[in-house]
């Protein structure tokens, strides 16, 4: 019986390099780079208990959250790796206030910026729950040969390159799109590659998983309530009651519903009417992955993808996964108009 050949991500990405739209070998090299700060990054996580590099930095990040060691080495891991690509001129990180870049004169010529979220769902890290790195690639609409500005980072999702996550779990999983399909490479570590494992993902059209922090239930708009409840009612036809599943970790949560079916919702509260996540790292890449995979991803009004970003830590509301399920949610919020 014929072996399966083991592609590494390398290999991918150069076998498919046809199919970017600027197929001139920059956006390879700077996948490639990005899965070796993976694998870095993998290297500490993964042994995250044995090594001075669990708990508190003791510094807070610019959201006013607690920084841990860990996000800080995974921030300067990412950053350092992907300026030394020479294919990225700047990036956007959850964990530095202003846009980063380099003094490189090269990295100055390259033709594309990164958004990143380094280690998403760090508060998960210490108790040994996985956690995910996000990150989203646009081509830059500055000259090349100067640094970045402000609006090579405020493009809307639609115009991303390339999005993908590492799921740093039972296994590491690097997950990515370049807008032709979603793929999967799992980390194998004794070869130290990302070997490829999920070829075209596709997110079912409905599931029966929802995952929220009903914690927060009582602070939801109306019709993330009813919608709530909806997914709580006994009806066989529709196999109902849901399952509830959520790690708090959002990579975690959307990679399980991308692979079974169901829904991740972070509404907006009174307290946060925009919501926590943050357009540029996290919800725009997940959207960019969520619609390659079929899915789709909306702050319960509009289109993720369709957004125009006003500042590069912008929160919205987030409902993404299963079309049929994320369809569903909005129904209810349009059933239920907020009282102003
Ligand atoms: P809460 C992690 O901080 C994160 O950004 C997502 O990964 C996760 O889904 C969410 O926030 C958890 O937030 O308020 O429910 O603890």
């Amino acid at each position: 019986m014929a072996q399966n050949k083991l592609i590494t991500l390398s290999e991918f990405i150069l076998q498919r390099q046809a199919e970017f739209p600027y197929a001139k070998g920059e956006l390879t090299r700077l996948l490639h780079h990005l899965g070796v700060a993976a694998k870095f990054v993998h290297k500490k996580v993964s042994k995250a208990g044995l090594v001075d590099i669990l708990g508190s930095s003791g510094n807070t990040n610019v959201q006013g959250e607690d920084q841990k060691k860990l996000d800080a080495f995974a921030h300067l891991e990412f950053a350092e790796m992907m300026l030394a690509s020479e294919e990225c001129c700047g990036i956007a990180s959850e964990e530095s206030d202003g846009i980063i870049c380099s003094d490189n004169p090269q990295a100055k010529g390259a033709g594309y910026v990164l958004c990143i979220d380094p280690l998403d769902g760090s508060s998960n890290i210490d108790v040994n729950v996985s956690v995910g790195t996000i990150f989203s690639i646009y081509r830059r609409i500055s000259p090349r040969g100067q640094d970045p500005v402000l609006e090579d980072f405020l493009q809307s999702g639609a115009r991303q390159v390339a999005a993908g996550y590492i799921i740093y779990g039972s296994s590491t999983m690097l997950v990515y799109t370049t807008g032709a399909g979603v793929y999967g490479f799992t980390l194998d570590p004794s070869i130290g590659e990302f070997c490829l494992s999920n070829l075209s993902m596709k997110t079912p059209k409905t599931g029966n998983i929802y995952s929220v922090n009903q914690g927060y239930f009582t602070r939801f708009p109306q019709g993330i309530k009813e919608y709530i409840k909806y997914c709580e009612e006994k009806d066989d036809a529709t196999n109902r009651p849901y399952s509830l599943r959520y790690i708090g970790s959002l990579v975690a949560d959307f990679h399980r519903n991308m692979l079974k079916g169901g829904i991740y919702l972070y509404p907006p509260t009174a307290a946060n009417p925009n919501g926590k996540l943050r357009l540029l790292y996290e919800c725009n890449p997940i959207a960019f992955l969520a619609e390659q995979s079929g899915g789709k991803a909306s702050t319960g009004y509009e289109r993720v993808l369709s957004i125009k970003p006003a500042e590069i830590h912008q929160r919205i509301p987030f409902v993404v996964g299963s079309a049929e399920m994320v369809t569903k949610a909005e129904e209810f919020l349009k059933m239920h108009p907020d009282k102003d």
